[in-house]
This record gives C-alpha cells, sequence and structure tokens, in this order.
C-alpha cells in the first residue's frame, strides 16, 4: 500500500546552488547528498518531515553526472523542474506487481538500489498521464544516517 510521499524529485543544473536557494529561501537543511551511478545522479536529500508509519517526506535535488542520464536528458530537454514524485511504501515489491498488474509500465524488473539504501523503481510517465513515478521501500530505520546538527 501506497502510504505517503515520500519525496519530490527536482532536477537542476548546479546542485550546490540549488542547494543553497532551498536554505536560503525556506530553511531547509541538506540531510545526505550521495553520487548513485547507475541513476547518473548527484543528489541532496532534504528532509521536510516525518510521518507516522515511521518514513519521511523529502526534497531530492538531482543534478545529472552525465549528459545522457534520465535526469541529463530531460533537463536539456525542459530545464529545471519537478522531474519525478515518488510515494512511499513498507513493500515495493508487492506494490509494484500490483501495479503492473493493472498494466503500467514498470521499468525495472526487480527493484534497484535508491538515496541512503532505499529499494526504489519507476513507473513509465507515459502511463501515468504524463508523471513519472517512483515507489520507493526506504532502508529500516538503523541503516539511515543520523540528521545532521542544525
Ligand atoms: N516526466 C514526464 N515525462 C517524461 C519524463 C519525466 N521525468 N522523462 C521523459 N518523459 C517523456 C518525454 O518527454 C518523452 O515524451 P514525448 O515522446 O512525448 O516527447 C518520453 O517520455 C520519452 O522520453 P525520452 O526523453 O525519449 O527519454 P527515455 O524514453 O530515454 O527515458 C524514462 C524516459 C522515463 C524511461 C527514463 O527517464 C527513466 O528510465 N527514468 C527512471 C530513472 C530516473 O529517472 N532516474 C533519475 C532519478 C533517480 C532517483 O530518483 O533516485
Ligand atoms: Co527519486
Amino acid at each position: 500500500m501506497l502510504t505517503r510521499i515520500d519525496h519530490i524529485g527536482i532536477a537542476c543544473f548546479d546542485l550546490d546552488t540549488t542547494v543553497a536557494f532551498y536554505r536560503d529561501t525556506y530553511g531547509f537543511e541538506v540531510f545526505h547528498t550521495e553520487i548513485n551511478e547507475e541513476q547518473g545522479v548527484r543528489e541532496a536529500m532534504l528532509r521536510i518531515n516525518g510521518t507516522s508509519d515511521g518514513g519521511a517526506s523529502w526534497i531530492q535535488l538531482l543534478e545529472p553526472v552525465r549528459e545522457d542520464s534520465a535526469v541529463g536528458k530531460w533537463l536539456a530537454k525542459n530545464g529545471e523542474g519537478v522531474h519525478h514524485v515518488a510515494f512511499g511504501t513498507a513493500d515495493v515489491d508487492a506494490d509494484s506487481e500490483a501495479v503492473r498488474d493493472k498494466g503500467v509500465r514498470v521499468l525495472y524488473e526487480e527493484p534497484r538500489r535508491g538515496s541512503m539504501g532505499s529499494r526504489i523503481t519507476f513507473l513509465h510517465p507515459k502511463d501515468c498521464h504524463g508523471v513519472l513515478t517512483e515507489l520507493v521501500t526506504a532502508a529500516p530505520a538503523e541503516d539511515v544516517p543520523a540528521a545532521p546538527e542544525h
């Protein structure tokens, strides 16, 4: 069952200046950064709030590390902006199979590694009314790095 918005993925040309905008304008701090080579991104996760099921909601800022990556191609075509929406679930395997059974294209045979040890898959935007949709199961809490002091 999809129980929350896990994150909004936002594509940007320059991660550092975009992080600075989110900090200076809203006061959101970076909780975690990483490079995900498989996805072709350098990313920053800004924690917006915790939720009652133990998960959290995030803004995921994405800078491409390769022009031919999903985000690199999208940026070249559209410029900066909202790239995808991610729903949180306790069981990404079951939920992606359930969505597949409804005829929606699920892009990965098996979920892959996402931010902070999560497991992720994507649904094709053309089957989702133009929205690239991600399904996420967060890593168990003890696997997630502690929040920075601020
Ligand atoms: N939102 C909405 N539509 C999108 C889209 C997006 N983010 N990305 C592509 N599309 C649309 C394009 O506009 C295009 O539509 P038209 O044919 O009408 O012009 C169509 O989908 C095909 O796009 P494309 O540019 O030819 O790109 P590809 O088919 O090569 O790739 C997709 C599209 C969705 C398969 C690819 O982006 C993908 O595999 N995405 C999943 C992985 C990902 O996005 N990783 C980065 C984030 C990592 C993370 O969240 O951790
Ligand atoms: Co994402």
